[in-house]
């Protein structure tokens, strides 16, 4: 795989690592010249005896060299970083399809059309232009997926724009770049490109209630989900409606990742999670809230209902 920004898999992020091969190029130019020139200038003008050697001021071509050059250097980036920017941020002339809010420390992924809420893993369909709108409930975040392009800053009550457009279908790692307090690290998130079918397909069925062809255990905890306060601050269309903490658990069956990948989706991370998440994720504001063993195991049978 390689490291993640020299292996772009968007426009956008070939755009970036093109702006960085040529700043690197100039500058180990530059590089060489300034360390080559000083080593022939220690050689060269190396002490052979006591006398000192001639001295020069105010020579009219040096002071124009050393002072055009670096103007020049200077100019040389600034236009590359401008084409570059160009080419990346293109104009915002509609609504987001992607709105994405950054948490203390998950990420929120909401698609308002058709009114869809998921979290820390974003959907995109292959070879189309998406634009995603970033924000942030609490602190500064930073959206970033380092293959599909910028990082781009999440603030509280402003948002900001990017444009993604993945090439190939496949799964991109994304990280919160702006350090946001004790569990800054496990808020990661991916980007699952999928063809345009399959993408479709994934969204209607993020948008129906996953309901309740369960019975016995996942009954039991549905009632119990209901009794132990997850629903102060977790949704689930078709139980409870109301402004929602933590993440979305309508579809959570179906994520990958538990917690910003603190974990893998399986049966039991899920209940190890509710078990401790102030152990798996410490400073968490998913408290623990001491379940019983019957609790965990309903409870869990019920969530991976979720699909
Ligand atoms: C005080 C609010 C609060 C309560 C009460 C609460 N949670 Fe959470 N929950 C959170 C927060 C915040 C997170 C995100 C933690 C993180 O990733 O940092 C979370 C994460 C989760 C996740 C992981 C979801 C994902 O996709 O990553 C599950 C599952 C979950 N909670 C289930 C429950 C259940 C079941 C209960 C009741 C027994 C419950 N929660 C009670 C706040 C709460
Ligand atoms: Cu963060």
């Amino acid at each position: 795989m390689g490291l993640d920004v020299l292996n772009p898999a968007s426009p956008q992020a070939v755009e970036l690592l093109r702006l960085w091969d040529r700043c690197l190029w100039i500058c180990a130019f530059l590089l060489f010249v300034v360390t080559g020139s000083i080593v022939w200038i220690v050689i060269r003008f190396r002490r052979r005896d006591d006398r000192e050697p001639p001295q020069t001021t105010g020579n009219l071509r040096l002071e124009a060299l050393w002072t055009g050059v670096p103007i020049l250097l200077v100019a040389t980036l600034f236009v590359l970083s401008v084409v570059a920017a160009e080419a990346i941020d293109r104009p915002i002339r509609r609504d987001p399809d992607i709105v994405v809010t950054g948490h203390q420390w998950w990420w929120e992924v909401r698609y308002p059309n058709p009114g869809v809420i998921t979290a820390n893993e974003v959907h995109v369909p292959v070879g189309r232009d998406v634009l995603i709108g970033v924000d942030s409930a609490d602190v500064i975040h930073d959206f970033w997926a380092p293959r599909l392009g910028r990082k781009i800053d999440a603030f509280p009550g402003y948002r900001n724009y990017i444009w993604i457009r993945a090439r190939q279908a496949g799964v991109y790692n994304g990280f919160c770049a702006e350090f946001c307090g004790a569990q800054h690290a496990w808020m990661r998130f991916r980007v699952v490109a999928e063809d345009p079918a399959a993408y479709e397909q994934w969204l209607a069925a993020q948008a129906t209630p996953a309901l309740p062809a369960y019975s016995g255990e996942a009954l039991t905890g549905e009632t119990r989900f209901k009794e132990l306060t997850c629903v102060n601050c977790h949704n689930i269309a078709g139980i409870n409606r109301q402004k929602q903490f933590g993440p979305d658990l309508t579809h959570v069956a179906s994520r990958q990742m538990l917690a910003g990948e603190r974990l893998k989706n399986t049966p039991k991370n899920l209940r190890d999670w509710l078990h401790q998440p102030n152990i798996l994720k410490p400073e968490c504001f998913m408290p623990n809230l001491n379940l019983s063993d019957a609790d965990l195991t309903s409870v869990t049978a019920f969530l991976e209902t979720l699909k």
